[in-house]
């Protein structure tokens, strides 16, 4: 053995490793060389870690780790050691026991050899033994730390034990010579060893194609926790980055607890039915609609409850954070299969001790987690012929695939299938095509419970009579398996029980356990299932005074956890098939991108010719111009950026990879990538722009309305009343056979709002916009056109029935159309107020400008009805103060939203806080306007962090008055400028 690097000595390690293995490399040589330590490295086995440090890569005396980041960026770090070397050759044994004598310095003993060298008698522990005999004979003056990293409880102890024994003590090969050295070496062992109870997570790979390299998530919070009770580590290993140390009895305890029912119960509770739904990887919940809201269910309604063990609820909120950012690294799954081993004893390990809690607290524990149960026992149910195979080994059947067909609708809906069959671990399979596994459950007994309940409820039969037969058998079943496998058959748990078979019976009667999820999953979002007891605990924690200090970061947190309501879109459920825009080409030709290319595009490209090339010719001169040849500065560019970078996409956009976006957008499924989409974003629900007069979208609403799902609601878009375009509404009546009269018109928008029960009505007023008020009010309705008094000219008889043989003006149609009907079926009216369009007609919708609107118009609305409400934005930002003065006048007025030209960061800042000052929070701060799905990551991800930075600055002027703010405030106040002051406008 020599050091690895010219001029160093063996004398300055102070750590030796027993072991190369990833923790020992990811995770125990970083935390000591972060506190200066210098280490040596032993392998136990082989010689593949000493060659590659003395070997032809010699690589200055440093082995590699890759971090592979959240957002796919890989880091490699280099960690320099003194030496290496190989218990597996007599050589290497030798340098081992001779090495103490040489290392003064040494106050650490890394030890990492797998849960099975862990025992009495192994070769590990005699090497151990053998290193710590000959640390006495060097009269080592220690302390000397022992730092296992094999995860299992209580190892501190352990090892000590197994060192300590006398069978292992007479394997030392060099004994000591006399019963009274033998006392010494105990006495040593009392005095100067610590061995520390640890507790080590990072989950760790290899790299690809260099199986030396460990490749590893970035550093958990708690990647090594090590137990201290007599305070001997040296003490800047306590600054290193993921080491916590733990200096009172029972702490470690709780972080192994916290572990259990908090990450690892997560795990238990969503790889089968993430399994059962043909997931391979647990990073399939990234994005997924269900799987994240339940695990948000299952730790609010239940493993919240660990706060009755006396732990602080910011302790385990932060375990829980962790873990969910772990679980949604994209490159960190694991296999669903692979996790979902041993399935009846994690029950017990895993979630019992929640259930318990959650009984002795409020009776029972939160649907979510008697589906968890439910889950893991219809995945333990034998399905189908069962081959013979390995001795307790079984066969199970998955749900079967969706059923998701291409439609004409909707053509970019591909669906790919290359299933085969896979082994997941030693002998047990599974084929995802198929939809068949193979698995083990300790010596069989839950498995052939099941099965014979299975058997016993299919002879009952089928038949209505034979139903309540066939669901007390099954019942019955569960129950005794709960009761057998998890102790669950107290009265107090028969509730509990009750449900799991409820949900057990679901699925083993073929519903697919997603759809027994959802609603499960629905209830929960409403928050009406939560119980009492935990929305106390976490009660404690919301009403706690905030201090100064903490403010910003607990608007940022309350800011990125607000489901957002965004109440008006262009956009259009994947039901709507072309009219839904997504995807990249989607992004790159919007309005907004088209206006900024065209503001430096050759020449030679004339508007009219880019038009008519196809869009993926049209996003190429986008990205080519925008994002290649400058830098993507706009807002609008910067969307794009922070959408990709969102969705994952960072190493192609950081290679401008178009191809390579454009192949990932094309393998997403409109309908799941709609979800994935929403829930990035967290929009609780978006409001479309839906416009009768256009006959595309029309016909997706008659004669049979589509069906979508709870994400989009409608809006009832009127804007040729507004214009004043009589040509385009005597049009769609005359089609609809509508008599061309005012209440031709009127009659048209009552069964409009029939048809698409619309959020409200609403439309923009063109760039000539004048109201003057009522008739009989003393004021006028104005033409728009010619701005000539409006009054009855033009109509037969004013709000008559007669034909009309002059085109009635915007104003007028306004008030004797519109204002009527949102009277009548109580419907606000929405106003977009500064629109100038085609200012530049060549560019189509990118050519619409901006013109300073007179507010006095909808002052005069707003005294003219007080009983209609109006929400309004406005697009020129001069017109921003005037406007919030107003809707501090009229309680029928509701602002909203920074409108299109003001949707930039630093304008949003601006009218943001000037409407906190002004009107508190009774405003809507934000809507997102987006035209394609994707906008929403980004318009809502931006518009989060800049009003999140405004409002906390208004809280931190309050604190200086000496206001208490508690995080229940904050978050109400968030709640409330993302949506829930526009619902209680709604509501009034
Ligand atoms: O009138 C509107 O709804 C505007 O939002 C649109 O006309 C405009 O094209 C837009 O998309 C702005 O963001
Ligand atoms: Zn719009």
């Amino acid at each position: 053995m020599e050091p690895l690097t010219r001029g160093s000595s063996l004398a300055e390690a102070s750590c030796v490793c027993l072991g190369s293995g990833r923790f020992l490399r990811a995770v125990l040589v970083p935390a000591v060389e972060a506190a200066g330590l210098k280490s040596i490295v032993f392998q136990t086995r082989g010689n593949s870690f000493l060659s590659m440090m003395y070997g032809p890569r010699r690589s200055k005396g440093s082995y590699e780790v890759d971090t592979v980041e959240f957002d796919g960026r890989t880091l490699t770090t280099s960690h320099p050691i003194i030496a290496a070397g190989t218990l597996g050759t007599a050589e290497g044994q030798k340098a081992w026991a001779a090495l103490p004598a040489q290392l003064p310095h040494l106050r650490v003993i890394g030890v990492g050899v797998t849960e099975a060298g862990l025992a009495p008698g192994t070769a590990a522990m005699k090497d151990l033994c053998q290193f710590l005999y000959a640390c006495f004979k060097a009269d080592i003056q220690g302390p000397l730390s022992i730092i296992n990293t094999d995860n299992v409880p209580g190892n501190g102890p352990k090892i000590r034990s197994f060192v300590t024994e006398p069978t292992q003590l007479s394997k030392v090969t060099a004994l000591p010579e006399t019963s009274k050295e033998m006392e010494d070496f105990l006495s040593f062992l009392d005095n100067k060893v610590v061995f520390h109870s640890t507790m080590v997570d990072r989950i760790t790979s290899q790299r690809v194609g260099d199986g030396d390299v460990p490749r590893a998530e970035p550093l958990p919070t708690k990647a090594l926790v090590i137990e201290d009770l007599g305070n001997v580590l040296p003490a800047a290993l306590e600054e290193a980055p993921g080491v916590v140390i733990r200096r009172t009895a029972g702490e470690i305890e709780i972080d192994h607890s916290l572990k259990l029912r908090v990450a690892n119960a997560i795990h238990t509770a969503m790889v089968y039915c993430m399994a059962l739904s043909r997931m391979p990887d647990t990073s399939a919940c990234i994005g997924h609609p269900l799987i994240m809201p339940y695990i948000q269910a299952l730790y609010e309604q239940d493993i919240v409850r660990m706060t009755s063990m006396g732990i602080p609820l910011a302790e385990v909120q932060s375990v829980y954070d962790d873990w969910v950012r772990r679980l949604q690294h994209p490159q960190f799954g694991l296999g669903c299969l692979f996790v979902s081993q041993n399935a009846s004893q994690k029950l017990g390990l895993r979630l019992l001790p929640t259930i318990r809690a959650s009984i002795d607290a409020v009776g029972l524990p939160g649907p979510a987690f008697a589906f968890a149960v439910a889950a893991m026992l219809r995945f333990l149910t034998p399905c189908g012929p069962q081959p013979r195979l390995a001795p307790n080994v079984f066969m199970g059947s998955m749900d079967p695939k969706p059923q998701a067909q291409p439609t004409e609708d909707n053509p970019k809906r591909a669906k790919r299938s290359n299933g085969t069959e896979i082994v997941y671990v030693g002998d047990l399979t599974a084929d995802f095509e198929a939809g068949t596994y193979s698995f083990r459950d300790g010596e069989g007994t839950v498995p052939r419970l099941l099965q014979a309940a299975q058997a016993a409820a299919g002879a009952v039969g089928l038949a209505d009579e034979g139903k309540a037969g066939r669901i007390a058998v099954l019942h019955s079943a569960v129950s005794k398996v709960l009761s057998l496998q998890a102790g669950l058959d107290s009265v107090a748990a028969t509730p509990f029980v009750s449900l799991v078979a409820a949900y057990y019976v679901k699925m083993v009667d073929g519903a697919p356990c997603m759809e027994v999820l959802r609603p499960i999953v629905e209830e929960a979002i409403s928050m009406k299932n939560i119980p009492v007891s935990a929305r106390e605990d976490m009660g404690t924690e919301l009403m706690r005074p905030l201090r100064p200090g903490e403010i910003a970061r607990v608007v940022r947190d309350e800011m990125e956890r607000v489901q957002v309501v965004d109440l008006h879109t262009h956009l259009f459920p994947p039901s709507h098939g072309d009219l839904m825009l997504w995807g990249i080409d989607d992004l790159l030709t919007y309005h907004y991108l088209i206006a900024e290319y065209f503001q430096t595009a050759p020449r030679a490209m004339a508007p009219a010719s880019f038009f008519a090339r196809p869009k993926a010719f049209q996003a190429d001169m986008i990205w080519a111009a925008l994002f290649v040849q400058r830098s993507p500065l706009s807002e609008a560019c910067k969307g794009v950026l922070t959408t990709l970078e969102k969705l994952g996409l960072r190493q192609e956009l950081r290679a401008r990879d178009l191809s390579g976006i454009r192949r990932w957008f094309a393998e997403q499924d409109p309908d799941a990538y709609c979800e994935k989409v929403f829930s990035l974003a967290g929009v609780k629900y978006c409001v479309m722009t839906n416009i009768p007069f256009d006959p595309t979208e029309a016909k997706h609403w008659r004669p049979a309305k589509k069906a979508y799902t709870r994400r989009f609601r409608s809006a009832l878009r009127v804007d040729p009343l507004l214009k004043g375009d009589w040509e385009t509404v005597s049009a769609c009546l005359t089609a609809a056979n509508y008599p061309q009269t005012l209440e031709g018109a009127r009659q048209y928008l009552r069964d409009w709002a029939e048809t698409m029960q619309p959020e409200y009505l609403m439309a923009s007023t063109p760039h000539d916009f004048q109201y003057a008020g009522k008739e009989g009010d003393g004021g006028s309705c104005q033409s728009s056109k010619d701005g000539k008094k409006g009054g009855q000219e033009g109509i037969g008889q004013g709000c008559g029935v007669t034909m009309i043989d002059k085109s009635p003006k915007g104003a007028e149609l306004l008030e004797k159309v519109l204002i009527p009907v949102a009277e009548e079926l109580s419907l606000p009216i929405a106003m977009k107020l500064g629109a100038h369009r085609a200012v530049n007609p060549s560019l189509g919708t990118a050519g619409d400008g901006l013109v300073a609107a007179d507010v006095g118009d909808l002052r005069r609305l707003c005294t003219a009805h007080p009983q209609v409400k109006f929400l309004a934005t406005f697009l020129a930002r001069v017109s921003q103060h005037e406007a919030a003065v107003l809707a501090n006048k009229f309680p029928n007025l509701h602002l909203y939203g920074c409108w299109w030209y003001c949707n930039n960061p630093s304008i949003i800042r601006e009218i943001t806080a000037m409407r906190l000052e002004i009107l508190g929070t009774a405003f809507t701060a934000q809507h997102s306007d987006a035209r394609v799905l994707d906008q929403l990551i980004y318009k809502w991800s931006h518009s989060r962090r800049v009003i999140g930075e405004v409002l906390a600055g208004e809280y931190v002027s309050l604190a200086q008055t000496g206001w208490k703010l508690t995080r229940e405030e904050v978050r109400r106040d968030v709640e409330r400028l993302l949506g829930g002051a526009y619902e209680e406008f709604m509501q009034k």
